[in-house]
């Protein structure tokens, strides 16, 4: 048995398939993380879904901002974006099952001294904390206030301190990059870290008062890219800008880079 995490896959079904049979991917033996954003972006967001929903047994996933915003498109609170691609997902016959699916998926994943969330973490936030978090957080998208979350501005805001709490919980896991200087969050920023607005760092390099035992996983930066920092793993190695698709083993770390198989016009604009 082997266990693969694996970064964004926005849609790119293709360059996913061909990364799985390179593994050698057995669905009764192994198992994937994969972190977040199945779709958006990428031409295949209905075939990945219906992979993932499929095979959910040996998958674990977290919930990434861009399908967060299809639960939210799913339920008309948002509307089209202009560089979506998730029409051949709105319209399919199976709709309602896959984002009944995408809605029960967690925020977070934790297994052994491994953490897995699409964006990052706060400083103030213990591992356990997180964990809670995004447990109550989840309740609250299984709930009928997933509206009240989902939605842009709800008056009554104020007045629900479990959305309250819900809403800054998935902004976080599905957002963030950057930090303040006094911890909270900054979600400007798209580019490397290297390129930070003043005052601002990268939500890992804050002191951190998680277990220094702990890893954690993330994607959502293709600026970032796969790369050694210590703590954390970065997973989105920018597959659907025309990069690469990674997958970590766990077992022995040992990596593996898929170049990017959709059809060339699929790929549109700046990274995000
Ligand atoms: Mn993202």
């Amino acid at each position: 048995m082997a266990t693969y995490a694996i970064g964004d896959l926005q849609g790119c079904y293709d360059t996913f398939q061909r990364l799985l049979e390179r593994i050698a991917f057995e669905p009764d033996r192994d198992e994937i993380w994969l972190a977040g954003d199945l779709v958006n972006r990428g031409p295949g967001s209905l075939s990945v879904l219906r992979w993932v929903k499929e095979h959910d047994s040996c998958c674990r996933v977290v919930l990434g901002n861009h399908d967060v915003h299809l639960l939210a498109r799913a339920r008309g609170l948002e509307g089209r974006r202009r560089r979506d691609t998730l029409e051949g997902v709105l319209q399919a016959h199976d709709r309602d099952d896959l984002i009944e699916w995408l809605r029960h998926q967690p925020l977070l994943q934790r297994k052994g001294n491994r953490v897995m969330v699409h964006a990052g973490l706060l400083p103030r936030w213990t591992l356990d904390e997180a964990e809670a978090r995004a447990l109550r957080a989840q309740e609250v998208l299984q709930s009928d206030k997933l509206d009240r979350l989902l939605r842009r501005s709800s008056p009554d805001l104020a007045m629900d301190a479990a959305v309250a709490d819900a809403r800054e919980t998935v902004a976080v896991m599905t957002r963030v990059r950057m930090l303040a200087m006094d911890g909270s969050p900054r979600f400007a920023h798209k580019g490397p870290p290297e390129g930070a607005p003043p005052g601002q760092q990268a939500w890992y390099a804050a002191r951190h008062q998680r277990s220094k035992d702990a890893t954690v996983l993330f994607g959502h930066w293709a600026a970032l890219g796969f790369r050694a920092i210590d703590g954390v793993v970065p997973l989105d190695s920018g597959c659907v800008w025309g990069q690469t698709l990674t997958a970590l083993r766990l077992d022995d770390d040992k990596v593996f880079h898929q170049p990017n198989a959709e059809s060339k016009d699929s790929i549109d604009g700046e990274m995000d």
